[in-house]
């Protein structure tokens, strides 16, 4: 039988690698879209226009409950990935009411739905290391306490919970992956390391000459998001329904991550990088570290990609993507 399954949030960075890991493996994959996205695919669908013709898309929306319980109870799913929310920590802070609406009511809205409806359907929950926040211990697992330092992280705590709640309740098959940071060149330009690599890239070529940043010595567990994807699918197959910290072990500064940004295209980043209180946070998650042995001894999984690998595939995403837009060629 053909597995079916609903991704949320499918035309994010990790929707879009999850759906074609999930269309590798045969499954018929279902994704829910903003309808603005149906509207004007060519902005809006860019992650996922190369498998347009393959996966089923509906209209659908975190804020509307409505929405999500027609689409729950018009298809038949054997597993719904809970990627979407508004993903943005910066933005958390600046409007932490819909931050709060959108990722908490939002996972509420699809775990009460499927209870109702498809009680058997397996249920990821996109936890993140921002729920460990100010940490209590490195590097930071499973068991390690939570401590949020933003309405992003908060709202993550709650949907982890919810999840945990439906799983002890009701007993669904609700899991939930713990991820640390996983970046490529399909990340959203706010983030810092998208941001580096668009904006040394551009230097590069000389369509910029300053790039503006916070906190450069904020350290972060940066993996690949490929191997991530890989990650979420193996917690959802996994036996039993159970929660796992995904990490590759190391941590790494946003300084260094501009250095070897920047060395990779034969610049110093001491040159154009500039600080700006503008990009601080009001509060800091200053240090994280993922210790990942449970997944490697429950799921056999571990990263593939090392760190300066991942780096240097996005300066060169970047680089090239510019140079075909001005239709320049070669470095
Ligand atoms: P992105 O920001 O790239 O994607 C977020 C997705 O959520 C987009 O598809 C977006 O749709 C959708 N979305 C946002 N608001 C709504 C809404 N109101 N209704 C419907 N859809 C909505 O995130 P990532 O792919 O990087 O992350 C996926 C998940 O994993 C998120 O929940 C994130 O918080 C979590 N996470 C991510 C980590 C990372 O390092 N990437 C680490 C840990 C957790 P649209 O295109 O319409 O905006
Ligand atoms: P993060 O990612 O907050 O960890 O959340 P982000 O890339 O935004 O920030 C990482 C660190 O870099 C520092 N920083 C800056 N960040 C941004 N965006 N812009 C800057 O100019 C800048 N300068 C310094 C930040 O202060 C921070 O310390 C990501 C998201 O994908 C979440 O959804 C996810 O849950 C977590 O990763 C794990």
């Amino acid at each position: 039988m053909i597995k079916s399954a609903l991704i949320t949030g499918i035309t994010g960075q990790d929707g879009s690698y999850l759906a074609e890991l999930l269309l590798e493996r045969g499954y018929d994959v279902h994704g829910i879209v903003r309808r603005v996205a149906l509207e004007d695919p060519a902005n809006r669908l860019g992650r996922i226009q190369h498998i347009a013709e393959r996966i089923t898309l509906h209209a659908g929306s975190l804020e509307s409950y409505p929405s999500l319980f027609r689409i729950i109870s018009e298809h038949r799913f054997d597993e719904c990935y809970h990627l979407a929310a508004q993903s943005f920590v910066a933005e958390s802070f600046a409007d932490g009411f819909s931050t709060m609406a959108i990722n908490i009511n939002g996972t509420h809205y699809i775990l009460a739905a499927l209870k109702d409806l498809q009680p058997a359907c397996r249920f990821y929950f996109a936890g993140s290391s921002e729920m460990f926040g100010k940490v209590s211990e490195v590097p930071q697992r499973e068991s390690t306490g939570f401590h949020p330092r933003s309405p992003y992280g908060i709202s993550k705590v709650a949907g982890f919970y919810l999840t945990q709640n439906y799983r002890e309740s009701y007993g669904m098959h609700c899991c939930a992956g713990i991820l640390f940071n996983h970046e490529s060149p399909r990340r959203g330009y706010e983030f810092v390391t998208r941001k580096v690599t668009s904006a040394a890239a551009m230097i590069k070529l000389g369509l910029a000459d300053e790039l503006r940043l916070g906190n450069l010595d904020a350290c972060r567990d940066w993996g690949h998001a490929r191997d991530y994807a890989e990650a979420i699918y193996q917690i959802v197959q996994h036996t039993g329904p159970d929660d796992f910290v995904i990490a590759t072990g190391e941590t790494h500064s946003v300084r260094e991550f501009c250095d070897i940004a920047f060395s990779h295209l034969g610049l110093d980043y001491r040159g154009y990088v500039k600080v700006d209180e503008r990009f601080y946070r009001p509060s800091e998650v200053e240090v994280l570290k993922g210790d990942a042995s449970k997944a490697r001894e429950l799921l056999g999984w571990r990263p593939s990609q090392g760190f300066d690998a991942l780096v240097r595939e996005m300066v060169d995403a970047d680089l090239t993507r510019l140079q075909a837009s001005l239709g320049v060629r070669g470095r």
